[in-house]
């Protein structure tokens, strides 16, 4: 795939907010947040989108999942959160490096615009 932003920061090129990192995992805070608390969680290997992963990426999947409500905990997320994966164009996706946000802190309404 091609580099992005995300790659950027993944290299220490641009600056970023990082709040947890481990040898598959990135997580940042949102440059645009759309919640009190917003964090990404990326995996270091660059995969475009959740489309693009294929069944070698499952233990990485798996672990990128696990590590959410860990990250949620470290930000304090006490009451709830809500996990999102924007997919492609109709998803809403605009950075093509696969990302989890979780957004907390406030309450959440359903459904999503
Ligand atoms: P999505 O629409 O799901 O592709 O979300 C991409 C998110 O990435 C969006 O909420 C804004 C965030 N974002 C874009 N550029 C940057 C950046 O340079 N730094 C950080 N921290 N977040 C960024």
């Amino acid at each position: 795939m091609s580099d992005t932003i995300f790659g950027k920061i993944i290299r220490r090129e641009i600056p970023a907010n990082i709040v947890y990192e481990d040898d598959l995992t990135l997580a940042f805070t949102d440059v645009n947040p759309q919640a009190p608390t917003h964090v990404l969680v990326i995996p270091k290997k660059p995969i475009s989108q959740l489309d693009a992963a294929t069944p070698e990426d499952q233990a990485l999947l798996g672990h990128l999942l696990l590590m959410v409500p860990q990250i949620a905990a470290q930000m304090g997320l006490k009451n709830g959160y809500r996990v999102v994966i924007n997919n492609g164009a109709d998803g809403g996706q605009t950075v093509y490096h696969l990302h989890i946000h979780i957004l907390g802190d406030r309450q959440m309404t359903w459904p999503p615009g």
